[in-house]
């Protein structure tokens, strides 16, 4: 909660953010008993927000990787923790995080990458799991999982590219399954991909331009899909894509940077989803990413398609 009136222009208090990811972290918080199956998330969502305040060097690498390493299975795939069971959200988490500490090369890679590169069906989608659920979010973790390890040769890239785009809409957005209805974190899905893939060409920028700068409130905040209530994490998904489409300044930037610092809680540190609501691990990664694609002084340039820094995906993509 902020307690400063929504009026004034504050500030963001980053130090007072690294010591609430710090300890969130800690093993009796709340945060860490509700979030226990979910804790690679979490520990990305941290990490990342660490790395974007110049701040990563306040974790021991060591103790993260060794837990990492702890949550994956004889199939190549990673938990959300220790004891759970294998899910592809998780795998990309821990690719991401380990791209984060320059640490891939510690992973066998064939491995990893056979795990994913198994989950893609006949028809191009992905299923998330052993369990089969289909959705464009695992289209998306796919392609960016195995751009990020190199081996996107192991997918049939034309089919995935053929389902996503069969999951675009007349709106211009993009579902979770074709004819499923448009919603900004699906689009950053299906608009990622297509961009890591090459493969921008299938979005009508415009039109899909149009639909995502209509999220924009009149408070400055944006929601992810129509009559909808404003959130910080749509400030992350539906910022990138317009990043991604060429179309980010059709929304008003200097509001929606003042809606994210507004989410603050100025006292203890962490962003919460809107003004006055309590913090949490997930709104506070996304508020500074938000932040970061708004060019705010002091926060890291994070990368739109891949959501990691952009020094860290220089060195990995764009090198040898
Ligand atoms: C590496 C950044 C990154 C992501 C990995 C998991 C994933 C890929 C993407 C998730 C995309 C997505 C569907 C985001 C939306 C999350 C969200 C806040 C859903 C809430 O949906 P509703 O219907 O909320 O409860 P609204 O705001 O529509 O009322």
């Amino acid at each position: 909660m902020s307690s400063t009136s929504s009026s004034q222009m504050v500030q963001l208090v980053a130090d007072k953010h690294v010591r609430y990811i710090l300890m969130a972290e800690k093993k009796e918080s709340f945060e860490s008993v509700v979030m226990d199956h979910l804790r690679m998330n979490g520990a990305y969502w941290g990490l990342t927000t660490l790395d974007l305040l110049d701040k990563l060097g306040c974790v021991s690498e060591e103790e993260v990787i060794s837990w990492l390493m702890t949550c994956q299975h004889e199939s190549g795939g990673f938990a959300g923790n220790t004891g759970h069971d294998p899910h592809i959200l998780y795998t990309l988490s821990a690719v991401q995080i380990l791209a984060l500490f320059d640490k891939i090369n510690i992973l066998d890679i064939g491995k990893v990458s056979s795990y994913v590169a198994k989950l893609q069906n006949e028809d191009g989608s992905f299923s998330g799991d052993m369990w089969g659920e289909i959705d464009t979010r695992f289209s998306y973790i796919a392609i960016c999982c195995l751009s990020i390890l190199k081996c996107l040769d192991k997918i049939n890239v034309e089919k995935a590219v053929k389902y996503i785009v069969s999951c675009k809409n007349l709106d211009g957005g993009f579902g979770c399954t074709p004819g499923a209805e448009s919603h900004a974190g699906q689009i950053f899905c299906c608009v990622g991909a297509l961009a890591i893939t090459g493969s921008l060409h299938h979005v009508d920028k415009d039109s899909l331009g149009w639909w995502l700068c209509e999220r924009q409130l009149k408070a400055g905040g944006l929601n992810g899909r129509p009559e909808k209530l404003a959130d910080v994490c749509y400030s992350w998904w539906v910022l990138s894509s317009l990043i991604m489409i060429d179309r980010v300044h059709w929304i008003d930037k200097a509001k929606l940077v003042k809606f994210i610092l507004d989410c603050q809680d100025l006292d203890n540190g962490g962003i919460s989803d809107r003004p006055e609501d309590a913090v949490d691990i997930f709104h506070t990664y996304f508020g500074v990413a938000g932040l970061s694609l708004l060019e705010y002084p002091g926060v890291k340039v994070i990368d739109p398609a891949y959501a990691l820094p952009v020094d860290v995906v220089n060195r990995i993509i764009f090198t040898k």
